[in-house]
């Protein structure tokens, strides 16, 4: 089973469509083991973007990501990653999956609503800067064999 990090970005919440973008990720099947409504500071912000420090749109990320709050999840479920990416769709709103949320939802990359880990060593390290241990809920779903396929 994977867990991914989930954002919803200053824009997604000032937009209104925090319920709009759980709601995708519960029908599609995924299990919500977190959830924090946070404000972001440039610390954390900087940990989170540290790959990207020195790229041209560096500093608009982090002014955009600390400039209001943020919902921060994580969601479980087999192949969460790649599943969670698939409905969030490409990072540029132009090129992602029509019926995706960036397709859906957004217009611009410095404005795509939302983020999600983009691999397993990537979930396990940002779930580590977002989340403490006991912050993250291990549960049983009673939906979660006609989901997960546990047979
Ligand atoms: P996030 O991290 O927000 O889920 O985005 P992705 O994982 O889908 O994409 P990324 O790491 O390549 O980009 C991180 C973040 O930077 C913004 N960005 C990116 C931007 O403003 N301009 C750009 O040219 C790129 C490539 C959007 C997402």
């Amino acid at each position: 089973m994977e867990r991914t990090l989930v954002l919803i970005k200053p824009d997604g919440v000032q937009r209104g469509l925090i319920g709009e973008i759980i709601s995708r990720l519960e029908k599609r099947g995924l299990k919500l083991v977190a959830a924090k409504f946070m404000s972001v500071t440039r610390d954390l912000a900087e940990k989170h973007y540290e790959i990207h420090k020195g790229k041209p749109f560096y500093e608009g990320l982090i002014n955009y990501i600390t400039s209001a709050p943020v919902l921060a999840m994580v969601w479980e479920g087999p192949l969460a990653i790649a599943a969670v990416r698939q409905t969030m769709g490409s990072t540029r709103p132009t090129e992602a999956a029509p019926g995706s949320i960036r397709h859906d939802y957004a217009l611009v990359v410095g404005r795509n609503l939302t983020h999600a880990s983009d691999g397993s060593e990537t979930a396990i390290q940002e779930i580590g800067i977002w989340f403490r241990p006991e912050e993250i809920a291990s549960w049983e779903r009673s939906s979660d064999p006609w989901i997960f396929e546990q047979n």
